[in-house]
């Protein structure tokens, strides 16, 4: 009886030892097969733009080091979406969009507290817009999006937001008065061009190339090496004015409900390929605007450098690029002090106020 006792629970211990095993390598199994042959991800602008360049650039990494398992598509101009280039925040939660390369401006829509980037003449400098990032600030805002969804991988960048157009130098607020201009569809846009006296149009990136060549606007906003360049607006707008009015960083994303479906290792490698994806397309943004920081990250690469001085570039195409002094910046400042006084509400006082401690930490630096 003891005998048979000893047997049986020997035999019970094999049993299961070997359903464990069996019950392992189906979830193995299971692993394997959730990988779906294709992710899509999300991208505004065409290839050839900074925010093309990255996303690719990080599409390629994660192929490659995981061996083909997770094979990234980027869509780009916004084919993923079907032209509302504010929807692409919901696409996302949704699972619609696997990944993005995305601008805090096209999310601001459903997620206010991203307005911060658009407070007009609040950032100052790379460094304040990167101590922000790296800040208290940059964590709220990841726990934010968790919240909702939406899990952030790493931060690039559109650029410092310059305004260009077709009729005339822009020095003073009053060159803007009766200027037409295409903004982006989020609400602080239209607010800050009719604080400024300009008449605002919003209207989705996909169509705004062809506004421009028909005229229907006098100018537009968008970063020089993210945006100006790439899409030659140089051809249309010869008047560019370095306000730095707005700053636009980009956030390498996933869809929270994808992510989750990706074992640790993966993860980990998809997190490293954001890593290093953004401090290429960073460098790709800033080349030449940041006192040659970004071109020296650039040869240390090993990548190309195809304008190493974007402002020189677009002289020589007959381009006014207008500097403006600091006294020329502080009176666009306080013709928009009612846009931050009112979207510092709408944002929340406490996150802008956790901004401006990040950013006096750049300061101080
Ligand atoms: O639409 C724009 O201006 C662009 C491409 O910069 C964004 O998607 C915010």
């Amino acid at each position: 009886m003891h005998r048979l006792g000893r047997l049986s629970s020997r035999m019970l211990m094999a049993a299961a030892l070997l359903a464990l095993a069996v019950l392992a390598s189906g979830l193995d199994l299971a692993a394997a097969q959730t990988f779906k042959p294709e992710y899509k991800m999300s991208v505004v602008p065409g290839p050839d733009t900074a925010w093309g360049l990255g996303a690719q650039r990080f599409a390629d990494l994660v192929r490659e080091r995981t061996g083909g398992r997770v094979n990234i598509k980027v869509y780009y101009s916004g084919q993923l979406f079907a032209g509302q280039q504010t929807s692409e925040f919901q696409l996302l939660r949704q699972g619609v969009a696997d990944f993005s390369l995305g601008s805090t401006i096209n999310w601001s829509p459903q997620v206010p507290q991203l307005n911060l980037f658009s407070l007009p003449f609040f950032f100052d400098s790379y460094e304040e817009l990167d101590a922000v990032i790296a800040g208290e600030t940059g964590r709220w805002i990841t726990q934010r999006l968790a919240e909702l969804g939406v899990t952030v991988l790493g931060w690039g960048e559109n650029g410092f937001r310059e305004f260009s157009n077709s009729v005339r130098p822009v020095r003073r607020p009053e060159d803007m008065h009766g200027l037409k201009a295409r903004v982006v569809g989020s609400q602080i846009f239209i607010d800050t061009f009719r604080a400024l006296g300009a008449n605002p149009t919003a209207m989705n990136w996909s169509e705004a190339l062809t506004a421009f060549q028909q005229g229907v606007v006098d100018g537009q906003e968008n970063p020089l090496t993210g945006i100006y360049i790439p899409s030659r607006l140089w051809e249309v707008h010869p008047y560019v004015t370095m306000w730095h009015y707005t700053i636009d960083p980009l956030i390498f994303a996933a869809s929270s409900r994808v992510w989750a479906t990706f074992p640790d290792d993966v993860k980990q490698i998809i997190l490293e390929a954001a890593k290093d994806a953004e401090i290429y397309q960073k460098a790709v943004a800033r080349a030449g605007l940041d006192g040659g920081r970004s071109v020296q990250i650039l040869r240390e690469m090993g990548e190309p450098v195809a304008i190493e001085d974007p402002i020189a570039f677009l002289e020589e195409r007959g381009v006014t690029v207008i500097q403006l002094t600091p006294e020329e910046r502080a009176a666009f400042r306080a013709a928009t002090q009612s846009v931050r006084d009112r979207w510092t509400q709408i944002i929340g006082e406490d996150l802008v106020r956790l901004a401006e401690a990040d950013k006096a930490k750049a300061k101080s630096q």
